[in-house]
Parts: C-alpha cells; sequence; structure tokens
C-alpha cells in the first residue's frame, strides 16, 4: 500500500547534482576518484553522479559496477537463489579513492558484502559510502559519508526507488507492506 511519494524526479536530479557537488568538494576534483555502483539501482546513479562529476571537473570519472548478491552473509546458505558470481569491476580500484554508490542503506549487510567483494578486486586508497536513501536499522557499524535523504522508516515500510534506466519512471515512494 503505497504511503506517499517521497522524491519526484526532478528532486532525485537535484539531490544527485548537490551530492556531485559533494563529492567533488571532498575529493579535490576527479584523478583519483572512482565511483562503483551496487547492483542494481545503484549502478544507473553512479554512472549519472560520474557524469554530473565530470561536468563540474571537465576531466573523466571512472565509473565501476559491483553485484554482490554472492556475498551477502544472510543469502549464503539459500541454496534456492542464484548465485550469480561477481564479474570485473570495470576499472582498477588500487590506489584509488573509491566511492560506493548505492539507492537504500538499511542493515548495512550489502556494504559489508560489498567492502569484501571490493577488496577482492584490489585495494583501494580509501572508500566511501553513498546512499540516496537512508532509512535507519542498521546491524552493523556502518554509515554513508554522503546522503540523499535520511527517512526514517518502520521495519514494515519499505522504499521504492524507480528510476527511468531500469524502471521506465522516475520517483521515490514510501511503501506499506
Ligand atoms: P535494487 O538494489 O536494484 O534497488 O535487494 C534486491 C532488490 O530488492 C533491490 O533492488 C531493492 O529495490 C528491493 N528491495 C526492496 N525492499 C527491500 C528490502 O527491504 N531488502 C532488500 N534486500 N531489498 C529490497
Ligand atoms: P541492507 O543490506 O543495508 O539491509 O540493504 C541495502 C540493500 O537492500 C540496498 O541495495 C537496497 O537495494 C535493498 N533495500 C533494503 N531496504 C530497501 C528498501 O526499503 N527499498 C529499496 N528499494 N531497497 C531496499
Ligand atoms: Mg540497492
Amino acid at each position: 500500500r503505497e504511503k506517499g511519494r517521497l522524491m519526484s524526479a526532478s528532486e532525485i536530479e537535484r539531490t544527485l547534482v548537490r551530492l556531485a557537488h559533494e563529492i567533488v568538494e571532498k575529493h579535490d576534483g576527479c584523478d583519483n576518484l572512482g565511483l562503483v555502483g551496487i547492483k542494481r539501482r545503484g549502478v544507473p546513479l553512479a554512472q549519472r553522479l560520474g557524469s554530473l562529476i565530470s561536468k563540474i571537473e571537465k576531466c573523466p570519472v571512472d565509473t565501476g559496477i559491483l553485484d554482490i548478491s554472492f556475498y551477502r552473509d544472510d543469502l549464503s546458505t539459500d541454496g534456492a537463489r542464484p548465485k550469480v558470481a561477481p564479474g570485473d569491476i570495470g576499472f582498477d580500484v588500487t590506489g584509488r579513492d573509491i566511492v560506493l554508490v548505492d539507492d537504500v542503506l538499511y542493515t548495512g549487510r550489502t556494504i559489508r558484502a560489498a567492502l569484501d567483494a571490493l577488496f577482492d578486486h584490489g585495494r583501494p586508497r580509501s572508500v566511501q559510502l553513498l546512499a540516496l536513501i537512508d532509512r535507519g536499522h542498521r546491524e552493523l557499524p556502518i554509515q554513508a559519508t554522503f546522503v540523499g535523504r535520511t527517512i526514517p522508516t518502520s521495519k514494515r515500510e519499505i522504499i521504492e526507488v524507480k528510476l527511468k534506466e531500469i524502471d521506465e519512471q522516475e520517483q521515490v515512494l514510501l511503501v506499506e507492506l
């Protein structure tokens, strides 16, 4: 059951513009910066942030992909789930300052798994996290450096993130299960 719209398409876009500026501010440009989107909806978000930062700083930004479904600690014994082997990130993360990008931050388990996967591919100089929505309920000591919106939720609610690249519509909704 839909309980309301948290962000419109133009609000998502403005938030991404603000986050792109925050990343540039903390990274002093894009030379050593690398963005890594977490499948699925973190990927288009990372790509959009990458092109925004490229425009602001007039330099290319490495943007890659991480598929962490294989690494999630709470899914490891579930034989019914397809275990997708993680592929290439797309660039060498060693020595780089990485910003992981995800749509929703919840328990933090996905990010813990993403860190494992990232360090299997190389050794970044630093890792930060960006989440479009932080909905609370962390079960691990993980927080995002860059946050679009902090939305306190109950565990029965979910945040539906719709992005035009995946969903053919663009908005963020609060839904009660
Ligand atoms: P996404 O990462 O592409 O957005 O986790 C798999 C998908 O299930 C996610 O896709 C997310 O949109 C959706 N999802 C919605 N609610 C939840 C939730 O509470 N937990 C998890 N793990 N995924 C959720
Ligand atoms: P965590 O591992 O932090 O519990 O959950 C983060 C991952 O699960 C994110 O990649 C996100 O896709 C998904 N997730 C958790 N809660 C929600 C939610 O309310 N809405 C959406 N869209 N995704 C969620
Ligand atoms: Mg996600």
